[in-house]
């Protein structure tokens, strides 16, 4: 079991603020096995909230897959959430954990990768995620580009298919084969509303629900600003409405770290650069 950390929940507007003293044991905890529990960091109510605007998102994502014929190992799966706007917005908002995804970041800047979702339903198998994977293609190794977040909407128990981590194999550039995987690995246990935080590059497998209820997450990642997202999620909401935007909820969506696509774009002083200054 992961050592756990407890913090204060969020409320209003902008990142609560963590306890260096926690800092300091998640960085040790994040060199040892790569990833950390934060039991309790989301609100009953706001839970709530993300449960009701994730189900409608993923029919929404269910009809474009099953239109553009991407099925195959897809369900209950939904991507880049923060275009449906509302809850998953205000979660950037109130973007639990910054302090310590700063921290994992070199006390850096970081941008919003991708925004997923996940229902995991009774099944002998499960969607994609239940292979041993990580979410980052070319293996890190100490530099930390890429951070994933796990945020458990329901109460993630070994019954339901709570998350198996392989801890230290984000030490490896080799992929473990499955025995090897799942005679070491261990679940991420927590009461909805806990957060996992984890190196990318830790192999890691969604596990097998057994029960009836379906057993819901959220998985948002994060990169530092030079790093491809998934997603142009400026370009998907435009200078509009970027401008309205709070400025560390344009910075995750990549405002500050954009790509100019001409030469009046590229030749402007730094602050209105496409690519400002400090990111990196
Ligand atoms: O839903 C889970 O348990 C794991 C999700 C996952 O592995 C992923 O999104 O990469």
């Amino acid at each position: 079991m992961a050592h756990d950390v407890s913090v204060s929940q969020q409320s209003g507007h902008g990142p609560a603020p963590a306890q260096t003293s926690n800092v300091d044991a998640f960085r040790a905890q994040m060199a040892s096995k790569g990833w950390m529990v934060f039991r309790d960091v989301l609100d009953e109510a706001f839970c709530r909230q993300l449960i009701d605007e994730q189900e409608q998102a993923t029919r929404r994502c269910r009809e474009i897959q099953e239109r553009n014929g991407v099925v195959n190992r897809m369900e209950g799966t939904s991507h880049h959430l923060v275009v449906f706007e509302g809850a998953f917005i205000r979660f950037l908002e109130e973007l639990p954990l910054h302090d310590y995804l700063t921290a994992y970041f070199d006390d850096g800047p970081y941008i919003l990768n991708s925004f997923g979702g996940v229902i995991n339903f009774k099944s002998k198998t499960s969607a994609y995620v239940g292979a041993v994977h990580r979410d980052i293609r070319s293996w890190s190794g100490d530099l930390h580009l890429m951070m994933n977040m796990l945020v458990m909407l329901d109460d993630f128990t070994e019954d339901n298919g709570a998350t198996w981590f392989l801890s230290g194999s984000h030490k490896y550039a080799e992929k473990p084969s499955d025995e090897e995987f799942f005679a070491r690995a261990e679940r991420a246990l927590g009461p909805r509303g806990s957060i996992v935080l984890f190196n990318s590059n830790v192999w890691h497998a969604a596990g097998i629900n057994h029960t009836d209820r379906p057993r819901r997450g959220l998985t948002p990642m994060f990169t530092k600003p030079f790093f491809k997202p998934q997603f142009d999620f400026a370009r998907y909401f435009g200078d509009e409405r970027g401008a309205g935007f709070l400025p560390h909820v344009a910075q995750l969506l990549g405002y500050n770290a954009r790509i100019p696509a001409t030469l009046e774009e590229w030749y402007q002083v730094p602050e209105k650069r496409m690519y400002k200054p400090g990111q990196g």
